[in-house]
């Protein structure tokens, strides 16, 4: 079963970070690091990476450090989007957001701690890859986080509130902000199974949709959702604003529109065969969750 896989990979995950930074010099920001990165979440993306080396036969283990990376660049966005002057959310993952907890300096702190963290997770001289490889992924989580990546989709989201935005305009914002480390969990695989450029291009791409599809899937859960079982607010885009294809299209026009997206994910993984079934499982659970 999907929750199973997904409980499973991220104890793997929060596991190799817990030891990681246990080894780590000790400093105040470790508790509101800890309480930002491993209470909590699905780890949704460490599973897409794993799912994504079945693609090509590559065990987790030589995944684990693209995966710890991620998830730490995905828990420094998260503690930086609930703060009051970006999103201003109190809960988060069940319990009170980072900013709430330990005060608002602090999980700033705590948020650029995570954004470096990763970055020394993946230079580690433990993370064992030929450094030209190593390069080619520091460089593109760099490319993935920054203002070409989620920091820029971000400032896109917090410009288009209370704006008449078009299709194009919300499909591209939500490409960045939250497709892009998608795009990273993919085509990293990619790079460490050694695959032409060609097919690391595509990867990328299809990362950045299966990432569309997954944004799609959080705003749907914003209207349709439980707070208990999402673990943060719900019905909050309509009151900031928020431009999402529900509100430009209305709920049944853009569920059809993810829908055809997902239909064509899939479709683009039947080329790899039994290979993809994990990966198009996760797929087909994104837009149906309820958490
Ligand atoms: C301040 C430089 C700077 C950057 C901040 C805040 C930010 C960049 C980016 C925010 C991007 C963002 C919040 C995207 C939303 C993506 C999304 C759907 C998040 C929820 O992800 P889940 O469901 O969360 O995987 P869990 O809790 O399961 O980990």
């Amino acid at each position: 079963m999907i929750k199973n896989k997904l409980i499973k990979n991220a104890k793997k995950v929060d596991t190799f970070l817990s030891n990681y930074i246990k080894k780590q010099k000790k400093s105040l920001l470790v508790a509101p690091m800890k309480y930002g990165v491993l209470s909590g979440g699905k780890k949704i993306r460490s599973t897409i990476i794993f799912d994504t080396g079945k693609l090509f036969k590559i065990h987790q283990n030589k995944l684990i450090y693209i995966s710890a990376a991620v998830e730490c660049i995905h828990s420094y966005s998260l503690i930086h989007d609930d703060l009051p002057c970006m999103d201003n959310d109190l809960f988060r993952r069940g319990k009170p957001s980072t900013h709430k907890k330990f005060g608002e300096a602090s999980a700033v702190l705590a948020g650029n701690s995570l954004l470096t963290l990763a970055f020394e997770i993946l230079s580690d001289n433990k993370n064992f890859m030929p450094s030209k490889q190593k390069n080619e992924i520091i460089k593109l989580l760099a490319n993935c986080s920054g203002h070409t990546g989620i920091a820029g989709g971000q400032e896109l989201d917090l410009k288009y509130e209370n704006k008449k935005k078009n299709l194009k305009q919300i499909i591209q914002m939500q490409r960045k902000k939250t497709g892009k480390l998608f795009s990273f969990c993919l085509q990293s695989v990619a790079i460490i199974a050694k695959k032409s450029k060609k097919e690391k291009i595509l990867l990328g791409k299809l990362g950045e949709d299966i990432g569309l599809l997954f944004q799609l899937s959080d705003d749907f859960l914003d209207i349709k959702g439980s707070k208990s079982k999402v673990g943060k607010p719900i019905r909050k885009d309509k009151k900031k604003g928020k431009s999402t294809l529900i509100n430009l299209l209305g709920y049944k026009k853009a569920f059809n529109y993810a829908e055809i997206l997902k239909k064509k994910i899939l479709l683009k993984l039947k080329k790899h065969g039994k290979n993809a079934n994990t990966l198009s499982d996760t797929i087909k659970f994104i837009l149906g969750r309820n958490f």
